[in-house]
């Protein structure tokens, strides 16, 4: 994508957000309207930085005023309107927003009447009881926003930035810096590129035998809100959005010695320098090298550096402390997915759900290209609120699907799925007649997210028990950094899917990463089946199955029970197994 597009479609994103708050009201007619510019620069196949005046208010969902602002971010780099709500809401009101159970209204009224301009605020607020006589507010919801802070790991005032917001920034700040002559490489290392759920700060090297022009290009970035610290090999940045970002510009021939190091994790480099130190030699983030000598065994790739250690390469999600140095030592590393091994998806939505934004063909001509032997269209059952699916309407969808069938051959497989809504109890959408007519369900909680342990462990059996659920969605319901997990019996879901034969998903969304790394180690060698999807909603997103690979990976997820990477026939013998029970 043109990085103009991605300007553009971030000031739209921060728009939507801030005038949501200023209306105070979610169905803010303004907001919306900056959300149909937004999925228009979204399927904007072209470099919107090319498009003038006239003809971007020709494009269709975008309206005068917006096509206005593009236009003013494209030539002056700012937004009028934009600066003047940032002045009036800034990031910690901001951050307010986000918390689950808080809507504008809400913010708006704490900030008013309580003068809360911060998380911290707010848990000051919450410690001393002053939202318990606040009208709409109460004891329960002091309760629950005080779980909610507690659970996300918000307490203690350590702000961490989920994996959704923080890996779109590192593409952005790598691939402009790439652009800067004389730039060898450049990469994101850390605890992004181990696949953390959260991430601290963002470390980000580059190799280049000048370091000046990259800091300045650095810099001078849209996202960058101040400099904290600037050099010629170190400089450290922090986003608007409060993300700090740590940039180091390395000698080429010592980029791999320094992205090991940056890349950690901590524990995984301290092992690795004491394997250094018991064979007399030492590393840093310069290369390893002999004690003594000084001289340079290795320190231009990964690999090399690995190998004078004695170790094939380890991927980068693997370098935690969990013995994967003795894994590698004896050539048992855990075995990568890679998405060309995803032979199929089984979590696609369609316009036919009301959050989903691409037609049945453009998904199905995604799927296509992505060389798929199969894909199930999953749009949501009936019982979700404003997005869930009628009868008539999916049995109109089944035409269709059997109609493009007809025209596409055999080489995609379409299977006509629907995501169902588990209820308090377990309960599922339509009858177990209708739901037995699909070729692929799959069951996920979507509501009801405070219910005991107990409780929840008991409504995710009963829909496993189910002959039509094939596969348990997103298990846990969690958004990273916005809505914890709910609260589950790991080991009864585990052994209630090897049981009955369900599948739990590897939902490579990336504010989901759903089921965690946790439940899907646990699960290891018992004789459950995973399937990695996208749970796209537009055919863009359908990439995201690959977060799902590397998260995996993470859990050292066994290729081998992943149901959408076995040959086609391998897999719809194993859907209809269940189905037949
Ligand atoms: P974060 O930012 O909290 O999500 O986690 P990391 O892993 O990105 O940690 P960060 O940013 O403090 O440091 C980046 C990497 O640099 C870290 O993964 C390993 C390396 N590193 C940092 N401090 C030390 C240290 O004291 N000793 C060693 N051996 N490595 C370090
Ligand atoms: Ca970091
Ligand atoms: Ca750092
Ligand atoms: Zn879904």
């Amino acid at each position: 994508m043109a990085d103009k597009n991605r300007d553009v479609l971030d000031m739209l994103r921060e728009l939507i957000e801030l005038t949501t708050l200023d209306e105070g009201n979610v169905q803010s007619f303004r907001a919306r309207a900056y959300e149909s510019a937004l999925r228009a620069v979204e399927s904007h196949a072209g470099d919107i930085g090319a498009v003038d005046l006239a003809a971007l208010q020709k494009i269709d969902g975008i309206g005068k005023s917006t096509a206005a602002k593009i236009r003013e971010l494209l030539e002056t780099g700012k937004v009028e309107k934009l600066e003047q709500l940032r002045t009036t809401y800034p990031a910690g009101v901001v951050a307010l927003m986000r918390l689950p159970g808080l809507g504008p209204k809400a913010v708006q009224k704490l900030r008013a009447e309580l003068g809360v301009e911060s998380l911290e605020d707010l848990r000051a607020a919450l410690a001393a009881h002053r939202l318990r006589d606040l009208r709409g507010f109460g004891a329960r919801s002091e309760e629950k926003l005080a779980r909610a802070i507690e659970r996300l790991g918000l307490a203690g005032g350590e702000r961490r930035t989920p994996i959704a917001a923080a890996l779109p920034v590192a593409e952005r700040v790598v691939a402009e810096l790439a652009e800067v002559p004389g730039v060898v490489r450049a990469a994101w290392c850390g605890s992004l590129r181990r696949y953390a759920e959260t991430i601290g700060d963002l470390d980000v090297i580059v190799a280049a035998e000048q370091g000046e022009p990259v800091m300045e290009r650095f810099v001078a970035m849209s996202l960058v809100d101040r400099v904290i610290a600037r050099g010629d090999t170190k400089t450290s940045v922090v986003s608007r959005k409060g993300l700090q970002i740590d940039l180091r510009v390395v000698r080429p021939h010592q980029i791999g010695a320094a992205m090991m190091y940056f890349t950690g994790s901590k524990a995984h480099n301290i092992k690795l320098r004491h394997r250094a130190m018991t064979r007399g030699l030492l590393l840093n983030e310069y290369g390893l090298e002999e004690e003594g000598s000084g001289r340079v065994l290795a320190s231009e790739t990964e690999e090399d550096v690995y190998r004078a250690l004695g170790l094939p390469w380890i991927h980068p999600v693997l370098r935690e402390d969990m013995g994967e140095i003795e894994l590698a030592e004896r050539g048992e590393l855990p075995r990568a997915i890679e998405p060309t091994d995803i032979a199929g998806d089984l979590h696609v939505h369609t316009k036919l759900s009301g959050d989903g934004r691409s037609s049945l063909e453009d998904i199905v001509g995604g799927a296509r290209a992505r060389g798929y032997r199969f894909i199930a269209i999953t749009d949501h059952a009936e019982g979700l609120p404003l997005t869930g699916v009628g009868r008539e309407a999916l049995l109109d969808q089944r035409l269709r699907l059997t109609a493009l069938q007809r025209e596409l051959g055999d080489d995609l497989r379409l299977l006509h799925g629907i995501e169902l809504n588990i209820g308090p109890e377990g309960e599922l959408d339509y009858d177990l007649e209708f739901r037995r007519q699909f070729d692929w369900c799959l069951a996920s909680v979507h509501d009801h997210f405070d219910l005991d342990r107990g409780a929840q462990t008991r409504r995710i059996v009963a829909a496993m028990r189910d002959p039509t659920v094939n596969m348990i969605g997103h298990l846990s319901a969690r958004q990273i950094g916005k809505r914890p997990p709910i609260d589950l019996e790991a080991d009864e879901i585990i052994e209630a899917a090897a049981a009955t034969g369900t599948a739990l998903e590897v939902n490579g969304s990336l504010p989901r990463l759903d089921a965690s790394v946790d439940v899907l180690r646990r699960a290891r060698g018992r004789g459950v089946t995973f399937c990695f999807t996208s749970d796209a909603h537009h055919t863009t997103e359908l990439d995201r199955v690959r977060h799902a690979c590397q998260h995996a990976l993470r859990a050292w997820v066994d290729p081998d029970s992943v149901a959408n990477t076995w040959p086609r026939d391998r897999f719809l013998a194993w859907v209809r197994q269940k189905r037949a029970a």
